[in-house]
């Protein structure tokens, strides 16, 4: 019997080889995994870079996924996604990358092993996944952190804007 479709959010993010570009590139590849539908696309933010400031800004979006994957088959496709695009896995921590794809919260999964956490530890500092991530699932609550407009508004709006059509980047 096929496994349960179940949603899933995944938070986007890159700086690096014209990053908007290569966030709408993840996008297109997220709608090609298997046994999964790509159903929202947050709008892209720009954003300052969360660890060394001598790097681009960012751009971040999320995308809402339905997926009979499981959280690891999931997080496997996701890795490479971010492979085929070129990520460089030597990079230095929170440094530049081209794509970084980051499994936020699948439905029934609270999984903390190595190599995988879910939900995503980080998800409620972060005003880059959070601002995007209201786009698409305002009224979603990340077990263990709280509800996504709640976390946005105690994680504030500092250095996130969304990204102008016109703006080149
Ligand atoms: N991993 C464990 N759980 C997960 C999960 N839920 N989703 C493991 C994805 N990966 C997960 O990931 C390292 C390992 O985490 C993976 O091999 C996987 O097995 P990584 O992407 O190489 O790590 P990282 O991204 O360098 O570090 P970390 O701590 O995950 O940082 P973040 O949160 O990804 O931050 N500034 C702005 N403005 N926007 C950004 O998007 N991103 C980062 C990276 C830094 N600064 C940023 C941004
Ligand atoms: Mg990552």
């Amino acid at each position: 019997m096929a496994s349960q479709w179940r949603p899933a959010y995944v938070a986007i993010g890159g700086n690096l080889d014209h990053p908007r570009a290569r966030v709408r590139e993840a996008y297109e590849r997220l709608a090609t995994l298997p046994a999964t539908c790509l159903v929202l696309r947050s709008r892209l933010y720009k954003t300052r870079p969360m660890g060394p400031q001598d790097q681009p800004s960012f751009v971040n979006a999320a995308a809402g996924l339905l997926t009979q994957l499981s959280a690891r088959q999931l997080l496997a496709d996701l890795l490479g996604i971010e492979k085929a695009m070129g990520r460089n896995r030597q990079e230095q921590r929170w440094g530049p990358r081209v794509i970084d794809l980051d499994l936020i919260w699948i439905l029934g999964e609270a999984i903390d092993e190595p190599g995988l956490t879910v939900p995503h530890p980080g998800v409620s500092m972060r005003n880059f996944v959070l601002y995007p991530l209201a786009d698409i699932a305002p009224t979603l609550t990340i077990p263990g952190h709280g509800k996504v407009l709640e976390l946005l508004h105690h994680a504030g709006d500092d250095g996130i804007s969304v990204l102008d059509q016109d703006e080149s980047f």
